[in-house]
């Protein structure tokens, strides 16, 4: 066969895709609040070399914060409160790795990341089990359709009977378990894993509490040496453990495990680095590629054609030496590279990406090209809102919206020092571009003040802290008492003209749409019932990735 040098190239090029997306591994680390997220993020940088002195989560206080957990805020009250998005490389696997916040207040930011992730490993702290947070976390996953592993966390501490955790995991959040690996020493005598394919024990010890890799030995769980080291109570009752497992527990699926249904279950203390490497290991190998996304021109293939993404996170101030803002993308498909220009589909018009970075800890490198499954950020100068699409030549697709949550929490805020209009204005307008906060406005009145809205009342202390320290802006805050907002989608000439109860209040969105807010349900029917034909919704625009 004769193939012209045009073709070839152009094969090697898709062949050199291909196998770029084949090794990528792009996932969203998801809990309740505290149960080790940045902890086990940290500690998997440790393993793919790309830091090399862990053990920074504890001791925050002292100064030494977590590689991952940048903002001043989170590390004052060593909470997370948005994303933290993080390459490196492991066992010739390229990964990102995206840190999301347990509280519920910054769930927001943790829903849209798992719009960009190809997988999720669930943490659950061994002591405490599936809480409430991690529920609600773990339904959106179920939505998106992505495999789900779950990592028992926090077993050097006294937990839950291991039997117990599988079945609260199935009675509560409705998927069956499969156990990969089995710990031995549950009573805050943690020593090591079961390998249940390799039939293998593995002991741990060392890694200077944490903070480096630790040592491991692994023999057959028939070794008499084993049955010595771990001595006869231990190791008789991991026998029977593993007997009984292996009669009632499920049979391994991957199809399953790829489609949902069935969640690959790990032990581990992330604090200890035990267990840490055996999950990261087996995680990898089972975990998917980036696969085709869905687009309103039908699927989009990774590999086959041009570049493609989606922003799913717009962020300013990530450092304070650099005042910029950046948009994060996702790739979805084709080859990135530095420099190129492509078409941004909700603004119409070609676009160069400026600055490429992908981010490593707490440094951020130029990237010069990169794959489907990458997080790459971008400068941006205010053009990108989240949910926006990018396509490379003459593709006009976009990819699905990305949800907005309504908010329940408003607050009237205004620059305690009217000199600081200025910026105050920008900060404002630049924090609710990047989804921090929801801006509304009264009509006819001024950006001397504005209504804030947010679905966790600490989203409004963030704000406080980020105008104070960002933009050098002192705010006013004055809580509002209402809970609901809602767009008016039907025809109203003039909202301030319908019958609606005194403590209803009309607004506009950022776009100008009329919205009102609500302090309670009764109201909502009250606008509902005395204005034939008000049709409201809570949803509208509430799909970014939209222009008005
Ligand atoms: N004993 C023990 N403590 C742990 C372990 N992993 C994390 N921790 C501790 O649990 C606390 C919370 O850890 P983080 O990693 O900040 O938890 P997170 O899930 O990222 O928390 P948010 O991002 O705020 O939701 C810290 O004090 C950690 O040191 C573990 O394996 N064992
Ligand atoms: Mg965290």
């Amino acid at each position: 066969m004769i193939v012209q040098m045009g073709e070839k190239t152009e094969m090697d090029k898709i062949s050199n895709i291909k196998a770029e997306t084949e090794r990528r591994r792009t996932f969203a680390i998801i809990s309740h609040p505290d149960a080790g997220k940045t902890t086990i993020t940290e500690k998997l940088l440790l393993y793919g070399g790309a830091i090399r002195l862990a053990g920074a989560v504890k001791a925050r206080k002292a100064g030494n914060y977590a590689v991952s957990d940048w903002m001043d805020i989170e590390k004052q009250r060593g909470i997370s409160v948005t994303t933290s998005v993080m390459q490196f490389e492991y066992g010739g696997y390229f990964i990102n790795i995206l840190d999301t916040p347990g509280h519920q207040d910054f769930s927001e930011d943790t829903y849209r990341t798992l719009m960009a992730a190809d997988s999720a490993v669930m943490l659950i702290d061994g002591a405490k089990g599936v809480e409430a947070q991690t529920i609600k976390l773990f339904h959106v996953c179920r939505m998106r359709g992505i495999p789900i592993f779950t990592f028992v966390n926090k077993m050097d501490r006294a937990s839950k009977d291991p039997f117990l955790l599988m079945e609260e995991i199935e009675n509560v959040l409705g998927i069956r378990s499969y156990p990969m690996n089995w710990p031995i020493g549950t009573d805050g005598d943690f020593k090591g894993v079961y390998n249940r394919k390799l039939k293998q024990v593995e002991l741990f010890e060392g890694g200077r509490h944490g903070s480096t890799i630790v040592n491991s030995i692994r023999g057959s769980v028939d070794d008499p040496v084993f049955a010595d080291l771990l001595g006869s109570h231990y190791h008789n009752r991991l026998r029977e453990e593993i007997e009984l497992l292996d009669i009632a527990g499920d049979e391994f699926s991957m199809k399953k495990v790829l489609t949902g249904e069935l969640t690959p279950m790990f032990f581990g203390s992330a604090m200890t680095n035990f267990g840490v490497q055996p999950f990261l290991e087996e995680f990898l190998k089972m975990a998917p590629c980036p696969g085709a996304r869905m687009s309103d021109a039908g699927e989009v293939d990774p590999v086959s054609g041009n570049f493609s993404g989606f922003v799913f996170k717009i962020q300013a101030n990530m450092n304070p030496t650099h005042r910029d803002r950046l948009a994060f993308i996702r790739i979805c498909s084709g080859k990135f590279t530095k420099g190129m220009s492509v078409y941004h589909v909700q603004a119409g018009k070609e676009v160069r990406l400026s600055q490429p970075q992908q981010f490593m800890a707490q440094e951020r490198a130029i990237v010069e090209e990169a794959y489907p499954g990458d997080i790459i950020g971008v400068f941006d100068p205010g053009i990108f809102r989240i949910g926006d699409t990018l396509c490379e030549g003459t593709s006009r697709f976009r990819f699905e919206g990305i949800p907005v949550f309504p908010a329940e929490h408003f607050a009237r805020v205004s620059p305690a020092d009217s000199m600081k209009r200025k910026q105050f204005v920008k900060g404002i307008s630049e924090l609710s571009e990047e989804g921090a906060i929801q801006v509304f406005r009264q009509p006819d009145s001024g950006m001397e003040s504005v209504i804030v809205g947010a679905v966790g009342v600490l989203q409004i202390e963030v704000l406080e802290h980020r105008l104070r320290h960002e933009y050098g802006v002192e705010l006013r805050v004055n809580h509002l008492p209402y809970r609901h907002a809602r767009w008016i989608v039907s025809e109203v000439d003039d909202p301030g003209r319908l019958n609606l109860t005194s403590s209803t209040m009309v607004v506009e969105d950022n776009w100008g749409r009329p919205v009102l807010l609500f302090e309670n349900e009764w109201n909502i029917r009250w606008a509902e019932e005395k204005n034939n034909g008000l049709v409201l919704t809570d949803i509208q625009g509430a799909m970014s990735g939209q222009r008005a």
